[in-house]
């Protein structure tokens, strides 16, 4: 038995302010935009929003990079348009969950402004300021490397002080062993949760707790993506005590949803951050599925989808019914999925759809970034003038430095790149996809033409009437959400099968992962096809044409 919970039966959808629509023309997304698009969210079915960070910020990277946590990013909007999206989406009945980075904020934070400029100021043990090494302190004060190129250290000569930041060199990381900062991270917390939001998606917030002393990292660790330093902050000494004070004085007074982003934490810490009697994470997203084993994001190379049956059958398998765990695919720091599986074009559809009954029918709760419900998929980025993201930049300079040509830096880049995810939703076939009548801030390839809301609305088989149709399935059959999960271990290889069952009755899910058509014994009579993602063929048909995926209801 399951506890029930609403965020167990929600579907999230994520938004990415900047690139989902543009309502005054400035080429970037705002909140009146998000507003006037909201009615396309409740068309689909989806239950809550993932907002990501709308705070004011000097966006060096993208508005994680918080200069004020109390106050609405000038080019998104105001307050009062902060206060308006969140009326109108609980008049539609849907949720809000805000992004909380509390890991690190922008070096124009006050408090950080503040910590550099007073050595005696009551902010700087809000963050890790630190004398140099070496002779003359000309040496970072230890070896970490941040997640964004380089040391993690960034030198203030002119204060004879170097600053901690894991991301970019404008993203300092705060102090969780300081009571009094934790105390103003609470109070804000609490602030916006008096407004009414309901819940966060808490960043980074595994690295939250750096181990005493900042020791040096060992370098074999962490080595495929050369991050040194992680064993010392990926589940920090402190990490499960700062969580629970936040979960008591902040979150639980409100009954409000903490959702974990914890990169790196595997099953056995999810299980504990997640734990229903534990007092810190309600749900958990972890990566381990998103690159093949020795695989990183920035490798080129086609995605087998055995790899993400292996690894959701030993997830769903080991998480149990006393903790609970997001369920994604895309998301604003990876590359489209689609892409990943199968890039060429006439496969889109199927891999889009095949994808999404995934993620639509097993255990955890679906999180949906936007494009994703149409099948949106990576852009062909040509030159390095394209792209936007910090972490590509920085990579590309990283790689140029150590000598590689312009071409192999940018190859070097493009796989991985976050921006593939970035690019203007596409809501029609008319210019920029309708995202904005002006110069968006980010440019698509003009293949909004074939792939849009507008067409896909009008299209009973296009991908967004599939996601629509899993949705529904999802909310008539509870078994989908509480149901226990067993997969099928006659069905091997590309050819996956696994049921749903609950007090309710029994849903079987069909799916061939490969992109060659596949024998597969039809279910008994017992079963009703209830959903096919490739047209034609009976109920008793038993090929299933390349990437294609069934649902079956018990009768
Ligand atoms: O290892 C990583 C970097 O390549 C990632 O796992 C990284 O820790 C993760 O992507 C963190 O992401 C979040 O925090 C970042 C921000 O840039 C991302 O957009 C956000 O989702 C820093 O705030």
């Amino acid at each position: 038995p399951v506890t029930p919970a609403w965020w167990k039966e929600a579907v999230f959808y994520q938004i990415y302010p900047r690139s989902f629509a543009d309502s005054d023309g400035d080429g970037i997304g705002d909140l009146p935009g998000i507003i006037e698009r909201l009615d396309h969210l409740v068309d689909l079915g989806v239950d809550a929003i993932w907002l990501c960070p709308v705070y004011d910020s000097p966006n060096d990277d993208n508005g994680y990079d918080i200069r004020d946590y109390q106050a609405i990013l000038a080019e998104f909007g105001t307050m009062a348009d902060f206060d308006r999206l969140l009326a109108e989406v609980h008049r539609r009945g849907m949720r809000l969950v805000m992004d909380l980075v509390v890991n690190h904020t922008s070096d124009e934070h006050p408090w950080f402004v503040e910590a550099l400029r007073d050595p005696a100021s009551p902010y700087r043990p809000y963050y890790f300021l630190r004398p140099g090494t070496g002779e003359d302190g000309s040496e970072p004060p230890n070896n970490w490397t941040s997640f964004f190129s380089g040391s993690a250290w960034r030198h203030y000569p002119e204060h004879d002080v170097w600053a901690l930041h894991l991301f970019s060199a404008k993203q300092m990381d705060l102090d969780w062993d300081h009571a009094p900062m934790r105390a103003d991270v609470i109070a804000m917390v609490r602030w916006w949760l008096d407004k009414g939001v309901d819940g966060f998606r808490l960043d980074v917030v595994n690295y939250i707790s750096k181990r005493r002393g900042l020791p040096n990292g060992n370098p074999m660790i962490g080595e495929l993506m050369r991050f040194t330093g992680v064993e010392h902050y990926f589940a920090g000494p402190r990490l499960h005590e700062h969580l629970r004070q936040l979960r008591r004085e902040a979150f639980a007074p409100y009954d409000a949803v903490a959702i974990g982003e914890t990169p790196g934490v595997g099953i056995e810490l999810g299980k504990l951050l997640t734990g229903e009697d534990r007092g810190e994470l309600d749900l958990v997203f972890s990566f381990d599925h998103l690159e093949a084993p020795g695989k990183v994001r920035f490798d080129d190379y086609r995605y087998d989808l055995r790899h993400l049956r292996r690894v959701l059958e030993r997830h769903q398998r080991a998480f149990g019914n006393r903790s609970w765990s997001a369920l994604f695919l895309d998301n604003h720091d990876n590359p489209r999925m689609v892409s990943k599986v199968d890039p060429r074009p006439a496969h889109r559809e199927a891999v889009a759809k095949l994808l999404a009954t995934i993620q639509l029918t097993l255990r955890g709760t679906p999180f949906l970034y936007q494009g994703q419900e149409i099948g949106m998929v990576n852009q062909a980025f040509t030159s390095i003038d394209q792209l936007r993201d910090v972490e590509s930049l920085n990579r590309y300079a990283e790689l140029r430095s150590a000598g590689s040509t312009e071409q192999e830096a940018l190859v070097g880049v493009l796989a991985g790149s976050r921006d593939h995810a970035r690019t203007p939703m596409a809501w029609d076939a008319g210019p920029h996809g309708g995202f904005t009548t002006g110069v968006p801030w980010i440019e698509g390839d003009g293949d909004h033409a074939q792939c849009n809301v507008a067409d896909s609305r009008a299209d009973e088989r296009s991908v967004l009437a599939w996601h629509r149709a899993l949705i529904a399935l999802r909310r008539a059959h509870p078994a989908l959400v509480y149901g226990t999960v067993e997969f099928d271990r006659s069905a091997r290889g590309h050819l996956w099968r696994y049921r749903r069952s609950g007090d309710d009755g029994e849903v079987l899910v069909v799916c061939n992962l490969s992109d060659r058509p596949r024998r597969c014994r039809p279910p008994g009579p017992d079963y009703a096809l209830a959903l096919r993602s490739v047209p034609g063929g009976g109920t008793a048909d038993a090929r299933l044409a390349a990437y294609e995926a069934r649902v079956y209801v018990r009768r």
